[in-house]
């Protein structure tokens, strides 16, 4: 399923989940399912495999990924929580970038199963570790829906006594075909290029991978496409509860500059993220929730 990922199984949890551990002894959630396999890492909450049944893997995940716990999985969907990128001053110095929950160890709430796939829910609750970096109570969920189609739901519970806000991101690395072949539609007009000092700027709805990229599109209005043609397939991503789409390839130097990415792993990538980053983020009160989601339906044209 990951060739690069050396896996013995534990446990088996249910018909098409089992519990399995790499050589660090993490663990990890494989689903082999009829119509979809996937896998999770404990580690982060983080799903690093996604492939439904006759088509491509959804998913890129690096093959120089580093596995030990020391640093965030590079590829999956890394969950950024509770902040996005660097963080306000204000929340405290040397935190971590794009918050904890990626390096947090999640715990598996529930499967179930049905013919046509698999549901599965992680928690990641606030402990001792959690406060010192962040001082608000919370519990985290992410309820993953796999089928022919990946959902992803991140429910954000305020479990503290008073009001608290959060930013963050599903940062969805896709897996491409090569970057020549890849044509995005449905961006907003307007985003915040984050490799020219966060400047608002105009573009088209449209947008071709030809250079490096690191921006932050305001909401788009409807639902974003990819069109890979070398892949015969088209991506249909309908985000919700978010406030942006922040859109990143290190391109050709920033690959290189990654000691967990190859040198042409930027080939076969490219990140989408359904992504809060605005003001402050968003609030919510005691007791209440927020969900953000991800989903994305794939349509292949392959004869
Ligand atoms: O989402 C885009 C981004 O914030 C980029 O600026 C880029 O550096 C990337 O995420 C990866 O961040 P990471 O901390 O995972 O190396």
């Amino acid at each position: 399923m990951i060739s690069h990922l050396m896996l013995t199984k534990t446990e088996t949890l249910s018909q098409s989940v089992s519990l399995q551990i790499d050589n660090n002894r993490l663990p990890f959630l494989v689903i082999a399912h009829e119509k979809v396999t996937a896998v999770f890492s404990l580690h982060g909450g983080h799903l690093i495999h996604f492939q439904s049944a006759q088509l491509e893997p959804l998913i890129w995940l690096s093959k120089n990924a580093i596995f030990n716990g020391s640093k965030a999985i590079r590829g999956g969907v890394p969950i950024c929580w509770p902040w996005f990128g660097t963080p306000k001053p204000s929340l405290g110095e040397k935190l971590p970038a794009h918050g904890f929950a990626r390096n947090s160890e999640w715990t598996l709430a529930s499967i179930e199963e049905s013919s046509q796939g698999v549901a599965l829910e992680l928690t990641l609750s606030s402990s001792e570790a959690t406060l010192a970096l962040w001082p608000y109570q919370f519990e985290l969920t992410l309820k993953a829906t796999l089928n022919d189609q990946l959902t992803l739901q991140l429910v954000t519970e305020n479990k503290d006594n008073k009001p608290f806000s959060y930013a963050g991101a599903l940062h969805t690395y896709l897996n491409i075909s090569e970057p020549e072949s890849i044509h995005l539609s449905g961006l907003s007009e307007q985003f915040y290029n984050s490799l020219n000092n966060y400047q608002l700027e105009s573009g088209d709805t449209t947008l071709l991978i030809d250079r490096p990229i690191d921006a932050v599109y305001k909401k788009s209005a409807g639902d974003i496409q990819l069109n890979d043609k070398q892949f015969k397939r088209t991506l249909v991503m309908t985000n919700t509860g978010n406030d942006s789409e922040v859109l990143w390839t290190p391109w050709r130097e920033g690959a290189k500059a990654f000691v967990d990415m190859p040198d042409d792993g930027y080939q076969t990538m490219f990140c989408i993220e359904s992504a809060i980053t605005q003001g402050n983020g968003r609030q919510i009160n005691i007791g209440e929730q927020h969900t953000l989601t991800s989903t994305i339906k794939q349509f292949s044209y392959k004869q």
